[in-house]
């Protein structure tokens, strides 16, 4: 569990918060599947939106609450857990009803997450390709400065590596942009996985089972934003495009995601990668 230590935590109004406070955004992956989460255990929370576009999170009042700099963040009777997968089996166990993680298979759920965490970057990579698709590099030179100076730059009071591995991100991607290269291999990635899930989700009607669990959630996320990049779904995966489905015409995953609804101009690779380039293309789907 990621639970920040007093000197991390810089912005100190934080600590004066009671009852559950959420920092995220609407459009952030992380941010939809602890909001699914939440809304699935009806749990009542206080939200903060953070502008991720505006680059709020580059700031020092948020590096101040997370040095990490990302969202989603959970302030609970002012204690800071960073980490939307932590932030979920932190609240299972406090909230257990109803169960999203099954009975005895906490460890098994931890490392699943913790592999399906390991993919953010690829799909953050496919996103700004084929989603979002800025113009220039993704973060203003001025923005990245503030977010390396501010924050502790600690977790848990050790320096925190993750900070590095964002920055050489941002800074990779305002040099090179997404290229058709490092897509190609994120998308690989997915396919390997979504395989592996097909043949699941074949036989059960959820990812561990008979029952919906903090898993479905994680991965239906990666499904509905990798579909908004134009990841052919029904043509490779069609029992996880069926699952993903169901699951998108459910209110508490529909609230969180809105409608798939993707622009002819998205899906081109417009900033960095030429255009008339789709995903299927790139990654010779
Ligand atoms: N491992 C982290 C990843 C969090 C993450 O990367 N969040 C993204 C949004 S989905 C973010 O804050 N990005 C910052 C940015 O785009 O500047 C978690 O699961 O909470």
């Amino acid at each position: 569990m990621v639970q920040l230590i007093d000197s991390d935590i810089r912005t100190r109004e934080v600590l004066g918060w009671k009852g559950v406070h959420v920092l995220h955004f609407m459009g952030s992956s992380c941010s939809q599947k602890l909001r699914i989460f939440l809304n699935l255990k009806k749990i009542p929370w206080v939200s903060h939106p953070i502008d991720l576009p505006g680059n709020e999170n580059m700031q020092p009042w948020f590096l101040g609450i997370n040095p990490r700099g990302l969202v989603p963040v959970l302030v609970d009777d002012g204690a800071v857990h960073i980490e939307s997968n932590d932030i979920i089996q932190y609240l299972e166990k406090k909230l257990p009803t109803p169960r999203l993680i099954p009975a005895g298979h906490d460890n098994e759920v931890a490392a699943l997450l913790k592999h399906e965490d390991d993919l953010h970057l690829d799909l953050r990579t496919l996103s700004f390709r084929f989603v979002f698709a800025p113009p220039g590099p993704p973060k203003p030179a001025a923005a990245l400065e503030s977010y390396i100076r501010s924050g502790a730059g600690t977790v848990q009071g050790a320096k925190d590596r993750e900070k590095e591995v964002q920055i050489e991100f941002w800074q990779r991607a305002a040099k090179e942009g997404f290229t058709d290269e490092r897509a190609r291999a994120s998308a690989l990635k997915f396919r390997a996985e979504f395989d592996a899930l097909d043949k699941a989700l074949a036989k059960q009607p959820y990812l561990m089972g008979e029952d919906l669990s903090v898993l479905d959630i994680a991965w239906f996320i990666y499904e509905h934003r990798l579909s908004l990049a134009g990841y052919p779904f029904a043509r490779l995966h069609p029992h996880v495009h069926a699952w993903a489905e169901t699951l998108r015409a459910r209110p508490e995953f529909a609230k969180e995601v809105g409608q798939l609804r993707r622009r002819p101009e998205q899906i081109d690779a417009g900033a960095h990668g030429g255009p008339g380039k789709t995903l299927e293309t790139v990654a010779g789907f």
